[in-house]
């Protein structure tokens, strides 16, 4: 495996190049173009120039988090091709340019969901944290402003404000959209895609729906094991695979973490690992990564991970406000350091341990 962080580009983060690669083991960088709507091509230059700073940092770039899918492929409207002709020329020039793992998810409206960006701990940390009594006393366009306040001046991947003020064109879009609905277009979209990503050698990686079930009644499919085995073998080239978000796919306590992983041995072409406790099965809080702070046993976790000979890049995932940071909520330098820090330990121990 590799260690990486996620850097959201000079314009964007809080934290430096220069400090990531500082952090013990780590030796790349999960980035994106931030500011380029969903549909847009990316062009080489842009991806050069994205590159050429990164490694100037002596990091490089270890995959892309997201190249974010159109609404319009989604929902399967009748100008889908145009936009996955786009998405094959973006896959072409991350290819030239030697990028060859993408993460994206394929959530219907809204991206990942908290309904608090920094509830308080007892040690004076903050956290994210969801609960969804709150979710259900919400309309779905009063979820960005109840949340968008404390976002410490950021934009939130997957809540940009544009994106955001069309919300009610966004769920008329998606009303004839159900579950086979979405299971279909998933399909679509992957197979116009795969001639591509076996010239250049492009992973794919899906991440969960996060929460890992239905929010304001919208279908989300990429939640549990039976579901993402479907997707598996529904398109099964190994280009088809899957990023496993711990802290995702494990908001609903049925999913069992490290059989989802062998399970899909082979197909987890890179990992986000974060813990999560839980106050109740529908309010959890983002804990620091140590399985002692939150439900999981992350040694379990990353023993699976080893044990099915993951090799692609990792990273730490959401971490916690402390020592006074002041950054985008999960995405802060100080618990994400120690974050990445305590899984190459748990990786370093079980790696000796099997020799
Ligand atoms: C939130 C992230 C998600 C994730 C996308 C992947 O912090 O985990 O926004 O990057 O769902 O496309």
């Amino acid at each position: 495996m590799e260690m990486t962080l996620r850097w959201f580009g000079s314009e964007f983060d809080t934290v430096t190049l220069q400090q990531i690669r500082q952090i013990p083991g780590v030796t790349g960088v999960i980035t994106s173009l931030l500011n380029k709507p969903p549909g847009d091509v990316w062009t080489r230059e842009e991806i050069q120039k994205l590159k050429t700073e990164v490694e100037a940092s002596g990091l490089k770039i270890s995959g892309i988090e997201s190249v974010n899918i159109h609404d319009a492929i989604k929902v399967g409207s009748s100008d889908r091709d145009g936009y996955i002709d786009n998405y094959i020329e973006t896959l072409e020039n991350l290819g030239l340019e030697d990028i060859h793992l993408v993460c994206y998810n394929f959530m219907p409206v809204f991206d990942w969901t908290r309904t608090e960006l920094a509830r308080e701990r007892a040690d004076g940390s903050t956290v994210l944290a969801y609960n969804q009594e709150a979710v259900d006393a919400l309309k779905p366009e009063e979820m960005f402003d109840s949340i968008a306040g404390d976002a410490n001046g950021a934009i939130l991947p997957g809540w940009e404000p544009e994106r955001m003020a069309k919300i009610k064109d966004l769920f008329a879009m998606y009303k004839e959209v159900d579950e086979e609905k979405l299971f279909e277009n998933l399909k679509y979209f992957l197979e116009r895609i795969m001639p591509i990503c076996n010239k250049y050698g492009i992973k794919m990686a899906i991440h969960p729906d996060d929460p890992a079930w239905s929010v304001f009644g919208l279908p989300r499919i990429i939640i549990n094991k039976e579901n993402i085995l479907r997707m598996m073998k529904m398109v099964d080239d190994p280009h088809n695979g899957v990023t496993f978000c711990a802290g995702s796919y494990g908001t609903n306590l049925a999913n069992d973490l490290p059989d989802m992983i062998r399970s899909l041995k082979g197909r987890v072409h890179f990992a986000h690992v974060r813990n999560l406790k839980f106050n109740s099965p529908g309010d959890f809080e983002e804990s620091a990564h140590l399985s002692a702070d939150g439900t999981f046993d992350m040694y379990e976790i990353m023993k699976a991970l080893y044990e099915t000979g993951f090799s692609g890049p990792i990273r730490p995932d959401h971490g916690r406000m402390i020592w006074g940071e002041v950054a985008m909520p999960g995405y802060g330098l100080y618990d994400r350091a120690l974050g990445a820090t305590y899984l190459n330990g748990l990786w370093e121990a079980i790696e000796k341990g099997a020799r």
